[in-house]
This record gives structure tokens, sequence and C-alpha cells, in this order.
């Protein structure tokens, strides 16, 4: 058993580094899930010692992560936010907040803290993905879902099937075609605490999760 009222699910490949950041930064009342993804750093261990709880997941991939973070959550509510330190924990309860106020999910739109490597690319795919969410699917958003709070048997019942980087495209698709409300609020974006970007730093990360996101999007 959590003792939260709210899961904090931490899709992790190899974040020992930054993962102590983040737990440091829950507020009260959200429990931390790392997910391990096959991690050789020791970030299964890192978060024990932090008091998180953990979880193995041993098929790659962002989204096989999330997913099985979701499934052994505890909690009615959920929250997903990535485990480099990139964003913060503390803005989870604004979003909790929407979900109460009405919302079927809340997300985060990143704004940059101005010491934030945020590649060009990155931003583009970004925009040019949130445009055709919002023009083709009629989902209000400028970023595709960072950090996420639902409820979780509604997000397990959307039936998201991609594992990897597509995930979180996916699941506003369905969110759109579902009729969901969905809430976009300001989240601070800033650098990784430490450890490397599996992404949009380097160009192999970034083409994997372009065609994940088309595959989703076309
Ligand atoms: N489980 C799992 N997590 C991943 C994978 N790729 C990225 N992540 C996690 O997703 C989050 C965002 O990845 P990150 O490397 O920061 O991507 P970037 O922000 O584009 O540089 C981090 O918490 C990563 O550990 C993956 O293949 N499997
Ligand atoms: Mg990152």
């Amino acid at each position: 058993m959590t003792d939260g009222r709210v899961t904090v699910v931490l899709p992790c490949m190899n974040e020992a580094d930054a993962l102590p950041v983040v737990l440091a930064a829950m507020p009260s009342g959200f429990a931390p899930l790392v997910v391990d993804n096959n991690s050789t750093d020791g970030t299964a261990d890192v978060a024990r010692r932090a008091g998180a709880r953990v979880v193995a997941e041993s098929r790659p991939g962002y989204g096989s992560a999330v997913h099985a973070g979701i499934e052994a959550a505890d909690t009615e509510i959920v929250a997903v936010i990535d485990a480099d330190g990139s964003l913060n924990p503390a803005d989870l309860p604004g979003l909790v907040a929407d979900l109460e106020a009405g919302a079927d999910m809340a997300v985060g739109r990143r704004r940059a803290t101005a010491d934030v490597r945020w590649p060009w690319h990155a931003r583009l795919g970004t925009a040019a993905v949130c445009w055709r969410l919002r023009t083709r699917h009629g989902m209000p958003v400028h970023d595709i879902a960072p950090m996420r709070v639902a409820r979780r048997d509604a997000v397990l019942g959307l039936g998201v099937v991609d594992r990897r980087s597509g995930y979180p495209l996916e699941l506003l698709v369905r969110a759109a075609a579902a009729d969901w409300k969905v809430v976009e609020r300001d989240v601070a974006y800033g650098p990784r605490a430490g450890g490397k970007s599996k992404v949009s730093g380097s160009v192999r990360g970034s083409v994997h999760a372009a065609l994940d996101f088309w595959r989703v999007i076309s």
C-alpha cells in the first residue's frame, strides 16, 4: 500500500544521478513509484534508499514503464512525471486541483527556465504535433503532456497501446476521442539534475521519438 493520496509514477532508465533530487522535491501526500526499466546504474537501489516504492518492468520503452506504474498504483489518482529533475514535483498539486475542479486529466505545459537546454528539433516536433492535436483532434494543448494527473481506472480504460515515446501522444488522442475535459497549465522546465538524456538530447533519441509520434498522429 502507498500511504499517499496520489501515486507519482516515475519512469526510469538509468536515472540514479537525477532521481534523489526528484524524490526530495516530492510534496507531502504524493507517494513516488519508481518504475525501473532495466537500469544498469543502481536506479532501483537509489530509489529504495530514498523511500520510494519500486517496480521493475523489463519490456523496454517509456510507455511500458508508465503503463506498468499506473497498473501497480493503488490510489484513485495517479500522476506521471519524468525522473530526470527537469520537471518539478511541486507543480503536481496544481494539476491535482484541476482534476478535483472537474477535469478528467490535467497536463503540464513546459515553460523554460533561464538555464534549460531545449533543442530546437524537440521544440519544433512538439509544436507540430500539438498543432495537429488541436486542429484534427480538438485537443486544446500546446505540449505533449510531459507531466500529467488523472484517475487510474479511467486512464487504463482508455486502452493506450503504444509502449514507447508515442504513449503520451496516444493518450491525448484517445482522451480527445473519449471527450475528456483536459486542462493544461504551465509548469517549470529546467535542466536535468544529472545523468544523460535518452530522448531529445541525441539525434538517435529524437528520430525514434519523431517516428513514434508520427505513428500515433498520422
Ligand atoms: N522506462 C523508460 N524510461 C525512459 C525511456 N526513455 C526515457 N525514459 C524516461 O523518460 C523520462 C524522460 O526522458 P529524458 O531522457 O529526460 O528525455 P528528454 O527530456 O527528451 O531528454 C526520464 O525519466 C527517462 O528516464 C525508456 O526507454 N524506458
Ligand atoms: Mg528530460
